[in-house]
């Protein structure tokens, strides 16, 4: 099995946003989430993990197991994540009603509100039951998230960490993306974004309370993986450091049934954790090609009744659609890119089919024109390739004529 897939929760349908919020009804109500929020509360109280190298691992667990919770009923599931570098905007999607919810001191709207439904309570010493939250807008918080240049900047650090190994080090992956590094005035990155949503989410220890944390928490640790995928072998300390759950044999700080030994959590793809992100270019499963989804030389979908294979063929690398109610096979659309250098179909972000050569050129995409951003492709049981938008609309399909071009 391929490992599952967390996506950007801009790109999920009303649908899964609604399955993601009953979900963490449904374990709120049985008590699931509150122990999480409970050992943050913890390891806050015993000044462990945050401003050090575990940080990251120890977080990437944490996320881990609340989805494993919330997974337990929806195997289907996975945390979105909330890529804050496009979203300064209180009115941005992860706050929809319906999903977050929006901000408010109290929050008054949408699941997490205590008033009227008393669902969602808030826990923790001097912690008030009701979810609050201010979005930027509180004079004391930074008005502004993260950019695509502050996560370049963290990005830039080929060291994951380095003496002292804690909240003074400079000059390291860890140390920046965590936000101990301040980029201008104000702790940048990870504590940035706490400081910015504000209310719970900027209760150290209890800030787990806000549900928008866990989405927050799996895009760090996207931006590690990312990291990770260009660093391999890069944590440290090896054996340094004489702080215990922070060496790379250790286990982790409070996880203790079972333990937790950072070693095995440096990989998402290791068994234990399971997935990888959309932006990772996972393989398409099924009959839908996701955003960030790919179908490589030589692999293919089919429609859900098994009769019509999208192939990116691996004899010429032409993107074809067959069609096998009939014998032989019958190509029914292709894409024409027949090439020695033809590498990999994705669906991108733009909401554009695409084939790629191994440098990365693209030879074609569909639609030509008015792409809708977050779109998927279908493979559907009738035999067309569609490109569809969050609403299910069809922004394009492989039946639609071909445009005339000036030349035609
Ligand atoms: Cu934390
Ligand atoms: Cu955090």
């Amino acid at each position: 099995m391929a490992p599952r897939v967390r996506r950007n929760q801009e790109f999920l349908t009303k649908a899964e946003k609604q399955n993601y919020v009953t979900a963490l009804l449904e374990v709120k109500a049985a008590g699931g989430y509150d122990q999480y929020t409970r050992l943050h509360i913890q390891a806050a109280d015993n000044r462990l993990v945050h401003g050090f190298p575990s940080f990251l691992p120890w977080h990437r667990v944490f996320v881990s197991q609340l989805e494993r919770d919330l997974r337990a009923g929806r195997p289907e599931l996975t945390v979105p994540y909330w890529d804050w570098t496009r979203a300064d905007d209180p009115k941005t999607s992860v706050w929809d009603e319906a999903f977050m919810g929006p901000g408010g001191s109290p929050v008054t709207k949408g699941a997490f509100a205590w008033e009227p439904t008393h669902k969602w309570r808030c826990i923790g010493p001097d912690i008030d039951p009701a979810l609050e939250r201010n979005l930027g807008t509180d004079p004391r918080d930074p008005r502004t998230l993260p950019t695509a240049a502050d996560v370049a900047y963290c990005n830039g650090w080929n060291i994951y960490d380095r003496y002292p190994w804690d909240r003074t080090t400079t000059s390291a992956f860890r140390a920046a993306i965590e936000g101990w590094i301040p980029l201008d005035r104000l702790p940048a990155m990870h504590n940035r974004v706490h400081r910015w949503v504000g209310g719970n989410m900027a209760d150290f220890g209890s800030a787990p309370n806000d549900p928008v944390f866990f989405l927050h928490h799996a895009n760090i640790d996207r931006l590690w993986a990312e990291w990770q995928d260009k660093h391999p072998d890069a944590y440290q300390p090896t054996g340094e450091d004489p702080r215990d759950g922070e060496n790379i044999d250790d286990p982790l700080a409070l996880f203790t049934n079972p333990e937790v030994v950072i070693r095995s959590v440096l990989d998402t793809k290791a068994t234990d954790l399971d997935y990888v992100y959309d932006t990772q270019r996972p393989s398409a499963q099924g009959s839908v090609m996701y955003p960030g989804d790919v179908v490589r030389r030589g692999a293919s979908l089919w429609d859900p009744t098994h009769k019509f294979e999208l192939v990116l063929q691996g004899t010429d690398g032409n993107l074809v659609l067959y069609d096998y109610t009939v014998t032989p096979r019958k190509a029914i659309w292709t894409a024409w890119t027949v090439s020695p250098e033809t590498a990999v179909c994705i669906m991108r972000f733009d909401g554009t089919l695409a084939v790629l050569d191994r440098n990365e050129t693209v030879l074609r995409s569909y639609p030509q024109q008015s792409p809708v951003r977050g779109s998927r492709a279908d493979v559907t049981s009738t035999g067309t390739l569609e490109i569809k938008d969050l609403d299910g609309r069809i922004v394009w399909n492989s039946k639609q004529p071909a445009p005339v071009t000036a030349n035609a």
